[in-house]
């Protein structure tokens, strides 16, 4: 039985959310039935003058991101997504993407490979919200809420053989709809990867809806990772596909640019990019310019990952 829990961003508020409406949102990755839920935050943020304004005050919560929410608009109208092209004005170009019916295949070292409806999916996982901070590569960063599950959880599911030691996140290839695949010198799909223990953290957050809604397709609906401590192009949008493996996969960008796009691509201000510095990001929707934090201020939950890993490239 779902039990709702209070978002990280009702800021302040001990408002009931009725279960009804509330599964209408987490179900909401997945169709309109999250239309009846525009919920709080999203009344919150259009409070107009004369009252603090939502995204004036950083959300708390299990991972408070001490900063305030990117105003939605902002985050759902600047994009990176390059199957629907290079610009991050993609937004309507992935309007008509078809987000429902999904499903994903979960495959490689598990002890069943299976096909499951994200609809089934999403129904067995313990689904919450979180307020993430997002720290692009190009050093533009936001704060968003976000609906999903636990990637643990998904992986408790899929049951992955004792042997294998990567996840790898496979992502929508539809030549119909996505214009940008037509750019043949991209290796085409999308992936990415994580090792396991990265996967388990609790942190690895797999997200269907954002801002109490459905998750818009050019944020990656109906489902994509999120990866807070590392940089975004990690947090892989649309998958289709998860694989367990003992090896390595390439990645999409360490394939295209190894020596500016690495395999761990963990957050450091004092590592910079080879041309342009990372030391600190500008906000979207204020623009305002922060420092930016060791693992993007995720240290305490994910530096010990890393702790036998000082030989490796772990900051691009
Ligand atoms: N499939 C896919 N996933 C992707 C990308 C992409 O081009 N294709 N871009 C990545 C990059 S570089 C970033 S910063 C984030 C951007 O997510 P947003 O558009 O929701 O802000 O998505 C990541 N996931
Ligand atoms: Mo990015």
């Amino acid at each position: 039985m779902f039990i709702h829990r209070r978002r990280g961003w009702e800021i302040g508020q001990a408002e009931v959310t009725p279960e009804a409406v509330a599964r209408g949102g987490f179900r909401g990755g997945l169709g309109r039935r999250s239309v009846g839920r525009l919920g709080l935050a999203a009344c919150l943020l259009s409070v107009g003058y004369g009252q603090a304004r939502a995204e004036d005050a950083a959300p708390e919560g299990k991972y408070p991101p001490g900063r305030a929410l990117t105003p939605e608009r902002d985050a759902t109208t600047y994009n990176n997504y390059y199957e629907f092209g290079t610009s991050k004005a993609i937004a309507s170009t992935a309007a008509g993407f078809p987000t429902s019916p999904w499903s994903v295949q979960i495959d490689g070292m598990v002890k069943q490979k299976r096909n499951v409806a994200l609809d089934d999916l999403v129904k067995q996982m313990p689904v919450e919200e979180r307020v993430y901070r997002h720290r692009c590569v190009e050093a533009w960063a936001m704060t968003v809420p976000w609906t999903g599950f636990p990637l643990a959880a998904l992986m408790r599911l899929a049951e992955p053989d004792a042997g294998a030691k990567y996840v790898v996140f496979q992502t929508a290839e539809d030549r119909k709809r996505m214009p940008g695949l037509r750019q043949s010198w991209y290796p085409w799909p999308y992936v990415e990867a994580l090792t396991i223990d990265e996967a388990a953290n609790e942190l690895a957050f797999l997200a269907t809806g954002m801002y109490g809604k459905a998750l818009p397709p050019q944020n990656g609906g109906p489902i994509r990772l999120l990866l807070p401590w590392k940089y975004g192009f990690k947090s892989a949008k649309a998958i289709v596909k998860i694989s367990f493996t003992d090896t390595r996969p390439k990645t999409f960008w360490a394939e295209i640019g190894p020596d500016e796009y690495g395999f761990w691509a963990n957050v450091n201000p004092d590592v910079p990019h080879p041309r342009w510095s990372q030391a600190s990001e500008r906000l979207l929707g204020t623009g305002e310019m922060v420092p930016t934090q060791i693992y993007n201020g995720y240290g305490p939950f994910v530096a010990q990952l890393y702790s036998d890993k000082k030989n490796e490239k772990l900051f691009m």
